[in-house]
């Protein structure tokens, strides 16, 4: 039996492993990937985002034991970019989601980086893949909301919360990151805190103004207002939680699986795969494009050419013209 035999076993150790194989981005890593892809596609993938300590790691958790309830198995990753080193965070998301643990229905991963090569969005794309193929039916990505690395990681996504509180100081934290576009469902939690409500109204709102926002799929979402005239759109709804008393967790889970539902019947779903398959593409040949460029150049020729660049001998573009043969070169 191959790793890859036991992890479609349901192995949970072959699994572990393979997430390892697959962090670290080795050509094993891709071996393993390229036998799990054809038993990947049956999982729906929830994004969970927000700012930091509006309590995504504690809804997420929520949300899973909701899903469990249900009878549906449930895989959870946690990312963190902001943290690749220090790891307290990640430490922090371990402790909290640990009364999840010990059910074989639930497997928790947390990542911070991989490498300079791959990228974040990749690698965590990557672990999705072995969660689905491992088969978990829901897959829950934990990212904190700091700019381009959730909205990267929301393409790898099926479905995107984003997670607000009230009195983090801004009214709503998501206008000023421009997460907002990124969202399929909005979510209030610390609903038992003051200002819940003025968070609720801000977000009802920027989405009844029947303003249209493009979304990251490059595609225009309905809102409030705009669905009646729109039937086959999807219309962001806004949730209240208070994910430390489990209130309003049943309704996110419904919300989640209608937006499942809809991008099923509508057909949206098969270009959310198309959107998925094409970042990881990209992602996937930059990276390539970067490992060759360190195998068949030497440190000494690239510091050369950067010199060069530098003191204004060479030009960028021309620099990288004299590298690409190198790099495209069949060998
Ligand atoms: N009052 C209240 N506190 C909450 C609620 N949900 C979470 N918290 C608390 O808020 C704090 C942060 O929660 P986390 O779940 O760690 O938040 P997070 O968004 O995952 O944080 P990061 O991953 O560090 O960005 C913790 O002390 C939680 O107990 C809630 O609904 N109401
Ligand atoms: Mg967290």
């Amino acid at each position: 039996m191959t790793l890859t035999d036991d992890l479609l076993a349901g192995n949970r150790r072959a699994l572990a492993r393979t997430i390892t194989l697959v962090e670290n981005d080795g050509p094993d890593a891709h071996a393993a990937l390229a036998a799990l892809y054809p038993r990947t596609g049956q999982a729906h993938i929830l994004g969970v985002t927000g700012a930091p300590g509006t309590g995504k790691s504690t809804l997420v958790n929520a949300l899973a034991k909701a899903y469990r309830r249900r009878g549906f198995t449930v895989g959870i990753v946690a990312v963190d970019p902001t943290s690749p080193f220090t790891g307290g965070a990640l430490l922090g998301d371990r402790v909290r989601m640990r009364d999840l643990s010990g059910d074989p229905g639930i497997f928790i991963r947390s990542m911070a980086t991989r490498g300079s090569l791959g990228g974040l969005a990749q690698a965590t794309a990557d672990v999705i893949l072995a969660l689905d193929a491992a088969g978990f039916q829901r897959v829950i990505v934990e990212t904190v909301g700091v700019g381009q690395a959730e909205v990267d990681i929301a393409s790898t996504t099926h479905t995107t919360v984003v997670v607000e509180a009230p009195g983090l100081g801004d009214e709503v934290q998501a206008i000023k990151a421009g997460v907002l576009e990124i969202a399929d469902i909005l979510v209030v939690n610390k609903a038992d805190r003051e200002g819940a409500d003025k968070t609720m109204t801000a977000l009802h709102m920027m989405l009844g103004m029947g303003m249209r926002y493009a979304n990251h799929h490059g595609r225009t979402m309905a809102v409030d207002g705009v669905a009646a005239v729109e039937p086959a759109g999807w219309t962001t709804p806004i949730i209240k939680t208070v994910a430390l008393r489990d209130t309003g967790v049943d309704e996110l889970l419904e919300a989640v699986e209608a937006h499942r539902t809809y991008l099923l019947e509508s057909g949206e779903m098969q270009q959310r795969e198309e959107d998925r398959a094409h970042t990881s593409l990209i992602h996937i040949l930059q990276a390539s494009v970067l490992r060759r460029l360190n195998s068949r150049v030497s440190g000494d020729h690239l510091h050369q050419l950067v010199a060069e660049v530098a003191n204004r001998e060479l030009d960028p573009y021309s620099a990288a013209d004299q590298l690409l043969p190198a790099v495209l070169s069949a060998q």
